[in-house]
């Protein structure tokens, strides 16, 4: 045969060979969706039962079963994810399409397609979350304490020497996880690059409806906005402290040592409200006080924060939330304590897991864990892809919503409060409010600041620890209470760090939440000082707030926040105007202070 007709005939095979493989129409998509959807929920749910019995009993053969489920789970996604690139660019319906992007996005620990690698990787995993789980200082060696113990101790005592000594002591568990981790990093990078990101900092940031590029902006963008707020507060709190402890210990133009300020990872600061000075019940009540005057027990304050809830319109948790929730520590074994919320079977199998404490914070925490839940069953009916917070932040945001409105009006209603306290208490109300939700805020931008540099290489492992107390101090204005090196890993003592939960999604909801809360405050018909609104019984802003829950992630998120609040972009002024009078009151407070360190 002559070299043209050979050639010819190479031609025209090659398409009669692609005639053989047809292009994927959007009926076979639709198709590949349905059964992906179906094959994770039911591969999720497995997943769910394996983590919840491993977080509840940590064993190292519950650890091996929860590490296998997540690994099947994550194998399935990592399967699914490169077989739904044959249908890249094709024209979908939005709906479709929107499904299509999320399941890129589905996992927060991409694993690579080599099944011993990603046996590696969740291995890994889990065995992170489990030494956290377990973790403890013996300071005698008759008294170990766990995390539980160790953030009551710290928020109770005011003796600088034992809060250092408990401080490290904590601060031990993170050194064990150092190798461990950097090898996590390798090996989740490595499945984020298959996917097609440029690591998993930047699979995390491809979640919110934006370039993962411009989600990193607004997140500054917004950090900027809450910027001065935060220095008013930590130059008034830092010269009360050196007022306390001298100036020594407090330099009053520098850094705050990290192991003075009631936590132990310096992020919430309300416990520390007795020491600032103001007058002995001036903020007119004590919750812990109330709680314990009416002899609660955990579930007596879970029953609280359900009622609110239902005041809404919510219909109640089913009697298996109550059967198997966790409330309490067991006195017999280790648990996760960190408190959590759980969807078991994407239906109606709601529980959440704590070591609640009869005190004001973990009430707070009690109406966040059940925000997750009320939200999880608000959008069950969704489609599985859609089941799921219009963002993470949005997930975090409705409890929280839900717990600023425990104002002293709210209090007297359900009769915990007898009287209501004078306009005077607003602002040592706000000061206490301020020590939780504005103290935390850099500390919601840090953890990930540094996670996002781990994952994108800029900082080495090398150079773990020096990195993350730079960024502690250049956010925070914290330090560390002694000298620490690279033989230290302090990442490792913070829970989703160790247990690798992202948490911009925190800084998110400390700003949502207060979007969230004005409008349903509107809604309620409210008028008066923002800080002493209360939305409690109101069916109309109940109905308001499920209209939004309702959405899950079947909309960007842009428009979830529009249903609630006429506005689609996340805005700073909703904490800003609630905490305007505190930040007028601390201004003057701080008259001829040095502001920043
Ligand atoms: O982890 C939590 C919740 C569980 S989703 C208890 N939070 C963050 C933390 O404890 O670090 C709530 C506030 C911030
Ligand atoms: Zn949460």
């Amino acid at each position: 045969m002559r070299l043209v007709a050979v050639l010819a005939l190479l031609f025209i095979a090659q398409f009669v060979l692609a005639e053989s493989k047809p292009k994927p129409t959007v009926a076979d998509a639709e198709r590949f969706m349905a059964e992906a959807e179906s094959r994770l929920s039911d591969l999720g749910v497995k997943a769910n039962r394996a983590g919840w019995i491993q977080e509840n009993f940590i064993t190292d053969d519950t650890v091996a079963l929860s590490a296998e489920a997540q690994e099947e789970l994550t194998a399935a996604t990592t399967e699914l994810i490169e077989q739904a690139k044959r249908f890249d660019g094709l024209k979908m319906p939005p709906v479709l399409a929107r499904k299509f992007s999320l399941l890129r996005v589905a996992t927060t620990a991409p694993a690579p397609k080599d099944p011993a690698l990603r046996r590696e990787l969740t291995q890994i995993a889990a065995s992170l979350d489990a030494d956290y789980g377990k973790g403890k200082y013996c300071r005698k060696p008759d008294e170990c304490l766990d995390i539980t113990a160790i953030e009551r101790i710290m928020g109770e005592s005011r003796d600088p020497a034992e809060l250092q000594d408990l401080w490290l002591g904590w601060h031990k568990v993170g050194a064990p996880m150092r190798q461990r981790y950097s090898r996590f990093v390798e090996l989740s990078n490595q499945g984020a690059r298959e996917m097609g990101f440029a690591d998993t900092g930047a699979l995390w940031r491809a979640g919110y409806d934006m370039p993962p590029e411009q989600f990193s902006e607004e997140v500054e963008r917004l950090w900027q906005q809450v910027r001065p707020l935060y220095l008013a507060l930590h130059t008034y709190v830092r010269a009360k402290l050196a007022q306390k402890y001298g100036a020594r210990l407090v330099p009053p133009d520098g850094p705050i040592p990290a192991h003075l300020l009631g936590n132990p990872w310096a992020q919430e600061w309300g416990n520390i409200f007795p020491t600032l000075g103001l007058p002995e019940k001036s903020s007119g009540y004590d919750l812990t006080a109330l709680l314990k005057a009416r002899n609660l027990d955990a579930k007596g304050m879970v029953r609280y924060g359900e009622n609110f809830y239902k005041s809404l319109g919510f219909a109640p948790l089913p009697e298996t939330f109550w059967q198997r929730s966790l409330f309490t520590k067991p006195a017999d074994r280790d648990v996760v304590c960190h408190a959590s919320a759980w969807d078991i079977d994407n239906k109606d199998d709601l529980r959440i897991k704590m070591c609640i404490q009869v005190r004001d914070i973990d009430f707070v925490t009690i109406h966040h864990e059940l925000g997750h839940n009320f939200y999880q069953r608000a959008y069950k009916d969704q489609p599985f892809m859609f089941q799921s917070g219009a963002n993470d932040g949005f997930h975090e945001a409705i409890g929280d919503t839900i717990a600023l409105a425990i104002t002293p009006q709210y209090l007297k209603e359900i009769g915990l409060l007898d009287k209501i306290p004078p306009p005077e208490s607003d602002i040592p109300l706000l000061l206490k409010e301020a020590l939780s939700k504005v103290a935390v805020l850099p500390w919601a931008v840090v953890v990930d600041q540094w996670r996002w540099k781990v994952f994108s290489g800029e900082i080495k492992p090398a150079e773990y620890n020096r990195a993350w107390w730079d960024l502690r101090r250049k956010y925070q204005g914290v330090m560390p209470p002694v000298e620490r090196s690279e033989a230290d890993f302090d990442p490792g003592a913070k829970y989703h760090v160790a247990a690798n939960v992202p948490y911009t999604r925190y800084f998110l909801a400390d700003i949502l939440e207060f979007q969230f809360y004005r409008a349903l405050c509107k809604e309620a018909g409210y008028t008066g000082p923002l800080n002493r609104c209360t939305f409690f019984r109101s069916k109309a802003a109940g109905e308001k707030f499920n209209r939004m829950l309702e959405l899950g992630q079947s909309k960007p998120w842009p428009e979830a926040l529009e249903t609630l609040t006429g506005q689609r972009e996340m805005d700073a002024t909703a904490i800003l105007d609630y905490f305007a009078p505190l930040k007028k009151w601390l201004d003057e407070q701080n008259k001829g202070q040095k502001v920043g360190w």
